[in-house]
């Protein structure tokens, strides 16, 4: 049976490039700063940002912790969006090794509003915590892949800048962001500090996300990397497909973007699903179950029984996320699968 998996594009596999890459890497102990497959992505990772220089990091959540043990001091706060991935998906992580309090702000669509991100920055008072971090999200995941637009990033840039404080982007997807503002993903991240992205998703690396900031946050973030046990020794394995990602990955990301709009729209038509299609502007549709007599999980499973693989949230809501295996016909194939398992007596 062929499966089609929705439920993140971090299911993507390596492209057959990538296997003959990986095959004949160049390598070296990284560790050591020697793996030359390594520094090539790095230097590649840093020019394609517009930063000064890049760190190879294992995983995007690692990508994250390193940056905030970099950007912060231990008893600090940061301010961040009360559905990002930082706060809701990684394990506590900022509390528990960074030391560090989050100060969760509501944004609808990941969008924080300025004056409250103004408001939560500490004034000095003896009593407080001094706020370290302002960290933004883009695309936005919980918010079905929404996108900040330039202007509200230059904002937040704006307002950090005034109080001196830095800003770090989570762009696990920042590249699903630049397409779909039709923007070169350097005047996304000029607004920021520090950038983590991943090569990992929608790029279809097998493993690997990068940081990007200047020379001197990069040389301590590399430092903070060893700390956590993601100094890697002949990486350029990796790091080879991750070239590749770079180079030869980014523009096919808007067949996801149709396909995910494609999707939308047809789970309205189910009649089961509630979709916002209009909203979709990246890889990810959120979808709101529509039927009394369902529940998510239990379809998922009956989907799953059937090669379709979904994300179910809680029991009303779904997540799906489009991807390079997956294709238009199988788009339109994952619908009449769901219609096929819809019961009597759903609308
Ligand atoms: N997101 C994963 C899950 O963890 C939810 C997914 O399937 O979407 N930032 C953002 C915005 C992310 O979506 C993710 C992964 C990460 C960071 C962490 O990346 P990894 O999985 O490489 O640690």
């Amino acid at each position: 049976m062929a499966i089609i998996d929705l439920r993140s594009d971090t299911v993507t596999k390596p492209t057959s490039e990538m296997y003959v890459a990986m095959a004949s890497a160049e390598v070296g102990d990284d560790v050591y700063g020697d793996d030359p497959t390594v520094n090539r992505l790095e230097s590649l990772a840093a020019e394609k940002l517009g930063k000064e220089a890049a760190l190879f990091v294992p995983s995007g959540t690692m990508g994250n912790l390193i940056a905030i043990l970099t950007h912060t001091k231990p008893g600090q706060e940061m301010i961040l969006e009360e559905k990002s991935h930082i706060f809701q998906y990684e394990v506590g992580g900022v509390a528990r090794v960074a030391g560090v309090q989050t100060r969760p702000i509501n944004g609808p669509r990941g969008q924080m509003a300025i004056e409250c991100i103004e408001e939560a920055i500490r004034p000095q008072n003896i009593h407080f915590p001094e706020t370290g971090l302002i960290a933004i999200e883009n695309t936005h995941n919980i918010s079905g892949g929404s996108v900040l637009p330039l202007e509200y990033m230059r904002k937040v840039s704006e307002l950090a800048k005034s109080r001196n404080l830095p800003v770090h982007l989570d762009g696990a997807r920042v590249f699903n962001a630049a397409v779909a503002l039709g923007t070169d993903v350097k005047n996304i991240a000029k607004h920021v500090d520090s950038v983590m992205f991943c090569l990992s998703k929608g790029l279809a690396s097998p493993v690997g996300s990068i940081l990007v900031g200047n020379r001197s946050f990069i040389n301590k973030a590399r430092k903070h990397r060893k700390m956590l046990g993601g100094g890697l020794r002949q990486a350029g394995v990796l790091a080879a497909c991750g070239i590749i990602s770079l180079e030869s990955m980014v523009d096919r990301l808007k067949e996801d973007h149709e396909n995910a709009r494609l999707l939308a729209s047809e789970l309205l038509e189910t009649g089961i699903f509630i979709t916002q299609p209009e909203a979709v502007k990246t890889n990810i549709v959120n979808a709101v179950l529509d039927c009394p007599s369902c529940n998510a999980f239990e379809l998922s499973e009956k989907l799953a029984e059937r090669g379709v693989l979904v994300g179910a949230r809680s029991k009303r809501h779904f997540r799906f996320v489009l991807h390079k295996d997956v294709t238009r016909d199988n788009v339109i194939e994952a619908i009449s699968v769901m219609n096929s398992v819809k019961k009597k007596n759903c609308p």
